[in-house]
């Protein structure tokens, strides 16, 4: 297909998922509005349409707790397609949402639709610049209470990366018992051999359960939680939001709040810096529980590149290190390395390469002066999209899309990355 095919395709992928001024994931298997695919898929629409890109982040924040915190799915309307459903989360929002979070991509997608959108719109991107800033002060005080520059995730869901190789220690700890019975539905919509095992899934119900019981208080939470991983991925993200919003605050002349989101990422900074490992070339994540650095290696390590301005020979540990990761790969960074036992081609994220952590990736590089390594990373991905469609992610080995089809947040990576 030509490029110009592409992008109407894109489009076309991003307008089959709309339910009404929020986008699903994908048809049947994702059947709500997740948080960080929504940040995304703004980025998406931005390319074409800016009033849309922010009406979807808009819909996003009718989900927003009063303590700040934005879920990670909001529940519009109902759907039978998937599990766990609002039933289940039990939460007490005015719109059914999970309790939980996701990466906080929404400050990036801010700045990024800022940048595109008509004087005319600054009043909503004002009013979304401070529903970023009160979904910041959440992750600052309820996943970071001691001060340590790195936010918690209480649950693998909140990293975006659910079954990633990194959590495998801490949850083969938390307790397999429910008090909700698990009726998975993904099975029903794509291949097990592709998905998290059923053990994995009785785990995070059995999170799911502990939280609802301790009433969704952050406190509450904190201290009943069997599963605390002080987390490199959501803190990157957290911190270049936060970087992202004070552009947003300074431009719309709110200098106060763009003080407050700078000093938000200079303590996040500071903590990523400190997860700097020499021996691993790599920044790592701390599992809080058992206070031990967790030595996985996934995507997450080289995430903080997106937050940071490492120095020379950080760089060069980072490059050479993320050569190592793709020898034998033809696409992609893998989101765990084929030298690893834990790597697995084809399921979810024990080795898939997703096309929103290479534009992650990407955008980490370029603001490293790597742009020539961030094109090596986007172009054969950009060819997989175009030769095999809009999948949830792709073989690293064959570049084989795989997953649910027509995937709104891959979509939006085409129309991100093509231009
Ligand atoms: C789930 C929607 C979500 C993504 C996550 C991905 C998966 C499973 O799908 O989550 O049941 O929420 O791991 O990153 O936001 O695309």
């Amino acid at each position: 297909m030509h490029p110009a095919e592409l992008d109407a395709a894109a489009r076309a992928v991003l307008s089959a998922n709309d339910r009404g001024g929020y986008t699903v994931p994908t048809e049947g298997l994702y059947p709500f509005q997740w948080n960080w695919d929504s940040a995304f898929v703004a980025m998406g629409f931005a390319t074409f349409d800016a009033d849309r890109a922010l009406r979807e982040l808009e819909r996003l924040v009718e989900g927003q707790w009063d303590d700040g915190m934005i879920p990670h799915i909001v529940f519009h309307a109902p759907a039978d397609s998937y599990f766990p459903g609002p039933e289940v989360w039990g939460t007490r929002h005015r719109i059914p949402t999970s309790g939980i979070s996701q990466p906080p991509v929404m400050g990036m997608a801010l700045r990024f639709v800022a940048a595109r959108a008509p004087a005319a719109m600054r009043p909503r991107i004002a009013t979304l610049a401070h529903a970023a800033a009160r979904s910041h002060a959440w992750w600052r005080a309820a996943r970071d209470p001691e001060g340590i520059g790195l936010v918690a995730v209480l649950h693998p869901w909140e990293t975006g990366s659910d079954n990633s190789p990194a959590w495998d220690a801490a949850l083969a700890r938390v307790p397999q018992d429910t008090t909700t019975p698990v009726r998975r539905r993904d099975t029903g919509h794509v291949d097990a051999a592709m998905r998290p095992r059923d053990e994995d899934y009785r785990r995070y119900i059995h999170l799911l359960d502990t939280y609802r019981a301790a009433g969704w208080q952050p406190a509450a939470m904190w201290r009943a939680a069997p599963f605390r991983i002080a987390e490199v991925q959501v803190s990157a993200i957290l911190c270049r939001a936060a970087q992202d919003l004070s552009s947003v605050f300074d431009e719309l002349g709110e200098p106060g709040a763009a003080a407050a989101q700078r000093a938000l990422a200079t303590h996040l900074a500071h903590g990523l810096d400190a997860a700097w490992r020499p021996a691993l070339s790599r920044f790592v994540s701390r599992d809080l529980v058992a206070g031990e650095d967790i030595a996985a290696p996934t995507q997450a390590g080289f995430l903080p590149l997106l937050a940071l301005d490492l120095d020379a020979p950080r760089r060069k540990a980072v490059l050479a290190e993320m050569r190592r990761w793709s020898a034998g790969c033809v696409l992609g960074l893998p989101t765990t390395p084929p030298y690893h036992p834990a790597f697995d081609a084809k399921r979810y994220w024990r080795g898939p390469v997703w096309a929103v952590v290479d534009w992650l990736l990407a955008e980490g590089l370029r603001r490293n002066g790597e742009a020539e390594a961030a094109q090596a990373l986007i172009a054969p991905l950009l060819a997989a999209i175009a030769r095999a469609g809009f999948d949830e992610y792709f073989d690293p080995l064959t570049g084989e899309g795989l997953g649910g089809r027509r995937f709104s947040w891959t979509a939006a990576a085409w129309l991100v990355l093509s231009r």
